[in-house]
């Protein structure tokens, strides 16, 4: 909608106005309060898997920090924040004994957002897999799934009707594809078929805690997942060949989490795409009633696109699909799939900036499944960011990544999609995964020498945009 006195974009009273994180790119504390390993721990602290060596054992020191956090949510005016909790926090070998101390932690921070007035949407897995389960097989073991619903059951025991939405699993697409088949992320494993396992018990996981959430709260819970969806198009639209290119990355990087999640199966062509490597035998019968548990509400993140086109065979295969060069392909079963540079702009991540493939992307999920409110989990962008003279950020490449995006957006409400929500990545510069602290996308930059939070130009829009819920001009900081 358009305010008719200012001419600019409005909001609904109900939409959520949010910022996200993620537990270990902010904590820190790594063997802090009872905190076991993860394997981002095991990740980062091997010789060359990130970039300076860096590693979230400090990290923001949000652990210790907070309330301090908090206060800045306040001050922005946020409506909802959106974290997720360290499953070796609260339960250092992931089955087994719990750890109270841990528990509180994140008790006291629902708490502390509810006091402020500050809705808690919580992500249960964030990609940070107790060690001692990845010893067991990780994700490739369906053990791994039944301890993540147990897991859920604790979690919806101890934060109870305390927490606005439950995400159970955010961009489940990294954990199975970069964490098993192409390398880049924890556990750094490079093998296809581990990867389709992970994606079958990733699924599964989401629908054991779905259903052991629904169990503990009753059916007020709000259930979710996130997704990062891939929008791709053919280099040429025009060969059929390109297009079925296109087919083959939906399927694989789409497709394998909304049939199941969305429609109770696994597509018919990401079956055949893959017959290669499995048979899927690992698929047991129940499992995907069990996992097609009712969403109310689909999360969705959103930064770039991608363009593909059939590889023939011969020279080097090109694969800028901007998720690291680990020389192995999160891409299984699509080994004849190039993925081309995209024209810029560009982030400093090397991502396109292409703000109607959010609109294309949500107008797309609201033909396939207009029954579903969605939520823009994450969205946001890494740049260059300095601090001026005047002691400032202006930062305004990332003001104007975020008003595309977030009119973006508002076109796709307009044109019928129904969304709910919008959270910025990220409230706080963070522990960027492999890029360590090489890439900042916080609102908020931080000095990574003294903690010292300091407010960037994107910040300040933000709270604007949030405070009338009116799309400020770029130039409103
Ligand atoms: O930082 C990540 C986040 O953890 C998951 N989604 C993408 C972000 C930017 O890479």
């Amino acid at each position: 909608m358009t305010d008719a006195t200012t001419d600019q974009r409005t909001f609904g009273e109900d939409f959520l106005w949010g910022s996200a994180t993620a537990a270990y790119q902010i904590e820190g504390a790594a063997a802090e309060g009872g905190r076991g390993p993860s394997i981002w721990d095991t990740f980062s602290h091997t010789p060359g898997r990130t970039s300076n060596g860096d590693t979230g054992d400090v990290a923001v020191d949000h652990y210790h920090r907070w309330r301090e956090d908090v206060a800045l949510m306040k001050d922005l005016g946020l409506d909802a924040y959106r974290f997720s909790i360290s499953w070796s926090r609260v339960q250092p070998g992931g089955t087994g004994e719990f750890n109270a101390e841990g528990i509180g932690f994140y008790s006291d921070l629902v708490d502390g957002l509810v006091a402020a007035g500050i809705k808690p949407v919580v992500t249960l897995y964030h990609w940070d897999l107790p060690a001692e389960l990845e010893a067991r097989g990780g994700w490739t073991n369906r053990e791994t799934a039944v301890a993540f619903g147990e897991y859920a059951r604790r979690m919806a025991v101890e934060l109870g009707d305390r927490i606005t939405v439950w995400t159970t699993l955010n961009e489940p697409w990294c954990s199975a594809y970069l964490g098993y088949a192409s390398g880049v992320h924890a556990p750094g494993r490079t093998e296809p078929l581990a990867a389709l396992q992970a994606v079958h018990h990733l699924n599964l996981a989401h629908g054991l805690a779905a259903r052991a959430i629904r169990e503990v709260l009753g059916d007020e819970a709000q259930l979710s997942v996130t997704l990062n969806l891939h929008v791709t198009r053919p280099d040429d639209p025009d060969s059929e060949s390109d297009r079925d290119a296109v087919r083959q990355i939906d399927a694989v990087g789409n497709r394998a989490f909304l049939g199941p999640l969305l429609e109770g199966a696994y597509p018919v062509d990401l079956l055949q795409d893959t017959a290669a490597i499995t048979d899927w035998s690992f698929v047991e019968d129940g499992d995907l009633e069990t996992i097609a548990q009712r969403l109310d509400v689909l999360g969705v993140n959103y930064y770039s696109t991608g363009r593909v086109r059939r590889h023939d065979g011969t020279g080097e295969r090109a694969q800028a699909d901007g998720h690291g060069d680990s020389g192995a392909t999160p891409w299984v079963g699509a080994d004849d799939v190039e993925f081309l540079p995209q024209p810029g702009p560009h982030t400093a991540m090397g991502w396109n900036i292409d703000p109607a493939g959010l609109t294309e992307l949500l107008l797309g999920l609201r033909d396939s499944y207009p029954d579903i409110p969605l939520m823009i989990t994450e969205n946001g962008a890494a740049f260059e960011d300095v601090v001026d003279a005047d002691g400032r950020v202006h930062d305004a490449e990332r003001v104007s990544y975020l008003h595309d995006h977030i009119d973006a957006v508002g076109q796709a409400i307009d044109a019928g999609a129904d969304v709910r929500g919008y959270f910025v990545w990220s409230l706080l510069d963070n522990f960027e995964w492999a890029h360590g602290y090489e890439r900042r996308f916080g609102i908020i930059r931080v000095d990574y020498g003294t903690q010292e939070r300091l407010w960037k130009d994107s910040a300040r829009w933000y709270q604007r945009l949030v405070a009338a819920s009116v799309l400020p001009e770029v130039t409103q900081v």
